[in-house]
């Protein structure tokens, strides 16, 4: 029986507190929206469906990935692309992830400061050759007053290291996640405060650098598995946020176990860490299961659906979704277990205002995680 395969849900208390829904994504600052580097060679949209892209993911532990799926934000930027046909390709010399990425490559070095990047980052670069540069470091530098004075200097000396070793390469630097200790949180909500305006003066200096805040999307402590490691599905929101940034898209998410944003019918909500929003919907195993989103969009036009869901059945299994009581597609679903989330992308029709987004059971069983809603991509 397939009750008897499940993980216990881990209970997390307060996370009510984390339920909120997401705001639109949008946060890219570039040489393509600033005026005075409109001559840039930078491409308004890195990572499109016909130019393979290599990528490399540059940080510590929570770009390795500390989290249960062994990959940090990797894992559901990676499902995200590979969701959509972008033929991207991580790059770098470490190795680490579960079979929810398809990718493991990555420079993602656990305990590592902004210096001891910097000091190795030439040789990264020069070997694997990337396109686009995803960069979360700091962490490691906020343990004492000395270090995190220390730290803004040696993010922008790590970035004109980056940008005059690999001048092609599209550097993508986000903010760093909050941390539970107090003088900790302290140093990294300055240090997260400085980022922005080091990247503004790299790009009016014509560096092709874009600002992604995924750090400050994190609430302590109930985000993080520890002092400093957000959960699989926390990182999947952060992965979002990549997402977006890379693809040049608004993206939002919609939680399934949010009675905000979905209604559920002969089905369960469960609350579990690696799930974003610390909950997911399963049992949707009847006839009569069904959660249904509720999603308010500007204009009318095809909508790309981005379903994270679980299957442990060992076996391909599928939702059915409708929007607006139309004609169902199958969402389709392989299988890595009920702890891992593959993101499946369907194409929907949607009006101006509001819609409804059906979810019903197609073949055997999958879990609902959320939904990220945009346009349907052009490019
Ligand atoms: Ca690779
Ligand atoms: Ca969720």
């Amino acid at each position: 029986m397939r009750a008897l395969v499940k993980a216990v849900p881990v209970a997390v208390a307060a996370a009510a507190l984390v339920l909120n829904v997401s705001p639109p994504q949008s946060s890219l600052q570039s040489a393509a929206s600033s005026g005075q580097q409109a001559a840039a060679a930078a491409p308004a949209v890195p990572l499109v469906r016909a130019t393979p892209t290599k990528v490399m993911p540059i940080g510590d532990s929570n770009t390795g990935g500390a989290d249960a799926a062994a990959g940090g934000y990797r894992t559901d930027l990676w499902q995200l692309l590979r969701a959509d046909g972008r033929p991207v390709d991580f790059v770098g010399s470490l190795r680490a992830g579960s079979a929810a990425l398809g990718d493991h490559d990555h420079e993602g070095h656990g305990g590592w400061t902004i210096q001891g990047i910097h000091d190795s980052v030439a040789g990264w670069l020069q070997t694997y050759q990337p396109d686009v540069v995803t960069l979360q470091i700091g962490t490691n530098d906020m343990y004492d007053d000395t270090g995190a004075g220390l730290a803004p200097g040696r993010l922008s000396a790590l970035l004109d290291r980056i940008t005059q070793t690999a001048p092609n390469a599209r550097v993508f630097v986000t903010s760093i996640p909050p941390t539970r200790i107090e003088a900790d949180q302290r140093r990294t909500q300055a240090f997260n405060a400085a980022i922005p305006g080091i990247v503004a003066a790299k790009v009016a200096a014509g560096k092709q650098i874009g600002y992604v805040d995924t750090g400050t999307a994190y609430v302590a402590p109930f985000d993080l598995m520890d002092n400093v490691h957000p959960y699989y599905g926390a990182a999947s929101r952060a992965a979002v946020k990549w997402y977006a940034a890379l693809t040049d898209q608004t993206v939002s998410r919609y939680e399934a176990e949010q009675t905000a944003n979905a209604a559920i019918t002969h089905a369960v909500r469960t609350t579990i860490t690696s799930a974003s929003g610390n909950g997911k919907v399963g049992y949707i195993d009847f006839d009569d299961s069904a959660v249904v989103f509720t999603v308010q969009v500007g204009a009318a036009g095809n909508y790309r659906v981005r379903a994270r869901g679980a299957n442990g059945m060992g076996t391909t299994c599928s939702h059915r979704i409708a929007a607006n009581n139309g004609p169902q597609q199958p969402v389709v679903y392989p299988s890595y277990s009920w702890d891992l989330f593959h993101v499946t992308a369907v194409d929907v029709p949607l009006n101006a205002g509001t819609n409804t987004i059906r979810f019903t059971k197609g073949d055997c069983y999958t879990e609902l995680d959320a939904i990220d809603l945009s346009p349907t991509p052009t490019a």
